[in-house]
């Protein structure tokens, strides 16, 4: 499917036209080096794209494992699919009353009933070893280097640091106020920023109603419930990009308007942006005793 999105992609611009008409289906190489072009072109933001199909391009190895998961069970469905549709067809054209005035009274076969049940069973197998092994590698954040808790609210994400002693609110950035390049209703005000290459264990929660932080290119989708902690981690890889989602739980009237941005920054923008958000969102870190002294 990925293949099917990148291959129309390619078609629809301009450049891979004019390469065409020249040489035409000269190698496959230019088809290779055209797709690589497009890919390289579309780094620096994981977004839904026009006429998308497929999922979004994986970004880490949860997202990597997820996909491949998903492209090994579109053959597997597509393959059962066919033979029940080539089943019904042949049925329906071989027994048909005409072909068949004189209808079988066959109730059993053991053979055939043995066979179905034997091989769905099968089939689930083959579904759940992998399966399995991809809920274990996601529920295993013990490799994570750094912490983000995500709080969703009606309508906006909290973020906090809690290792950095911050946090900040982030709203969807109205279409008028959107800046030239930014995406409509996925641009935020206040980004949850990460280092590229770290892997961030998440703690989700919600403070109104259930929301969801989904984010499709780094495949995490975590339900925000009230009173109650959701464990997630996400694996950034390297390169400075901004990975789009939005909130998928169906949460009031303004669901649709709080987007999710994770921007990955390099090692140096991060401590730079750090620093400047440590000034502007610190946390007031102050004793009980000494609040309540002063509130006097
Ligand atoms: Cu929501």
């Amino acid at each position: 499917m990925l293949a099917i999105g990148w291959f129309k992609t390619v078609i629809d611009s301009g450049d891979f036209q004019t390469m065409i008409s020249r040489h035409i289906a000269k190698s496959w190489i230019f088809v290779a080096t055209a797709i690589c072009a497009v890919i390289a072109g579309s780094a620096g933001a994981a977004e839904p794209q026009a006429w998308q199909l497929g999922l979004q391009e994986p970004a880490g190895s949860i997202a990597e494992k997820a996909t491949s998961l998903h492209n090994l069970l579109l053959v597997i469905i597509t393959a059962i699919s066919v033979f029940v549709l080539a089943l019904l067809v042949y049925t329906c054209v071989r027994y048909r009353e005409k072909a068949n005035p004189k209808p079988s009274r066959t109730t059993h076969n053991t053979v055939i009933e043995i066979l179905w049940t034997v091989v769905p069973v099968l089939i689930l197998v083959v579904i759940a070893v992998p399966s399995f092994r991809l809920l274990y590698y996601l529920d295993d954040t013990k490799q994570t280097e750094m912490v983000v808790k995500i709080t969703g609210n009606q309508w906006y994400w909290n973020y906090e640091y809690p290792e950095e002693g911050l946090a900040f609110d982030s709203y969807m950035v109205d279409e008028e106020d959107l800046e030239e390049g930014q995406p409509r209703l996925l641009t935020v005000d206040y980004p949850m920023v990460v280092p590229e290459g770290t892997k961030v264990k998440l703690l989700i929660t919600g403070n109104d109603v259930m929301h969801s932080f989904f984010v499709p290119a780094l495949a995490v989708q975590t339900y925000s419930i009230i009173g109650r902690v959701n464990e997630a981690w996400i694996d950034v890889p390297m390169g400075a990009k901004s990975y789009y989602g939005q909130c998928n739980q169906i949460c009031g009237v303004n669901h649709a308007y709080m987007p999710i941005v994770i921007e990955a920054v390099s090692a140096d923008d991060y401590a730079k942006w750090l620093a400047t958000a440590k000034e502007e969102f610190a946390l007031n870190n102050m004793p009980v005793s000494t609040m309540l002294a002063s509130a006097q």
